[in-house]
């Protein structure tokens, strides 16, 4: 019984300790042993090793509590070491994904006419012939609405060419007035190396009494707006066509690469084409129910506008969704 003391004091982790006090204290036990041997003890002697044998079990009992305690103690501060954070540790930032290019031009020309107290308007993708042609001004002989060039569902609607119909239905539901601009997506049947099926577009319009609004108005704020966007270049009107405007103008701005010199990517004229835009046409106003009213509308493509802000080469880097084109983004 006396070397029970040794082996627990020298006991080296809780399971060898658990063993232990099996093999002590359980009920098959040494201790339950010695206690029933108390039988065969004459009676005189009875109260003796009654006395010793419980002293005996007092000791090993303390034994094991404290050294029960000490391994358990022991076992804590491991697990706390295991288990500690360092924080000072280096850990690579979580990979995060970041705004396309598109979009961020297209937020930045938001950001424009919004301080200048245009309101954003919206409008579906999917459109009927009205808002997307008759009340532009492209009656249904136009080249403009062949299959060629717009996609067609078998009911007759179609996916909107350009954000126009949104002015439409802003128009026909809202009096002068209006001062707006749509931004979005659009859809062409063309596809090559400068040409997406889907792509984005910024519209704008203003309207007002008649005699309101001029083209001098219009070429202030579009002069305003490109030298926001591109910085210290040069802005040209040309006269130009659209069924929807009248007159009409596209709006050039000396290149951004050879600064006006002639380069391959303003194909030697030192000019790139950035905008459309013009007087509203009187048929569009007839179209909405207007009158007395004059307005100018003008459009732009984001993408162009993209890749001449951040001197992308080809448009279709844009779309395949390379990372490296990406990364140049976060
Ligand atoms: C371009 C030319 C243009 C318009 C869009 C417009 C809309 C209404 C009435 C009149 Cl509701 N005009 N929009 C006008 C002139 C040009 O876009 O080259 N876009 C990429």
């Amino acid at each position: 019984m006396e070397n029970w003391i040794d082996k627990i004091n020298a006991a080296d982790s809780l399971e060898e300790l658990e063993a232990l006090r099996i093999a002590i204290f359980g009920k098959k036990g040494d201790l339950a042993k010695a206690f029933a041997n108390m039988k065969s003890v004459p009676p005189a002697q009875k109260p003796v090793v009654a006395k010793e044998l419980n002293q005996l079990k007092n000791s090993l009992m303390k034994a094991y509590e404290a050294k029960k305690r000490e391994l358990e103690a022991r076992a804590l501060e491991a697990r706390l070491a295991s288990e500690a954070i360092d924080v000072s540790l280096y850990s690579p930032r979580p990979q995060s994904g970041a705004l396309h290019p598109v979009m961020t031009t297209m937020d930045r020309i938001i950001e424009y006419f919004s301080s200048m107290n245009f309101s954003m308007e919206t409008g579906p993708l999917v459109e009927d012939e009205f808002h997307n042609f008759e009340a532009l001004n492209l009656p249904d002989y136009h080249p403009a609405r062949d299959m060629q060039d717009t996609f067609y569902f078998k009911d007759g609607k179609l996916l909107r060419t350009h954000t126009s119909p949104v002015q439409i239905r802003t128009m026909m539901k809202q009096k002068p007035p209006i001062r707006m601009i749509s931004p979005g997506a659009v859809f062409r049947r063309d596809f090559d190396l400068t040409h997406t099926p889907q792509f984005h577009q910024v519209e704008g319009l203003m309207v007002d009494e008649k005699g309101k609004v001029s083209f001098a108005n219009l070429k202030w704020i579009l002069e305003d707006f490109l030298h926001t966007m591109f910085g210290d270049v040069d802005v040209r009107f040309r006269p130009s066509f659209f069924p929807f405007t009248e007159p009409s103008a596209e709006v050039d701005i000396s290149c951004i690469f050879c600064k006006g010199e002639g380069c391959r990517v303003c194909s030697r004229t030192g000019w790139l084409e950035v905008l459309g835009c013009g007087m509203v046409d009187p048929n569009v106003f007839k179209a909405v129910g207007y009158e007395n009213v004059s307005g100018y509308a003008f459009g732009l493509g984001v993408e162009r506008f993209a890749m001449l802000m951040h001197q992308i080469p080809d448009l279709r880097s844009l779309f395949e969704g390379d990372l490296r084109l990406l990364e140049q983004f976060q």
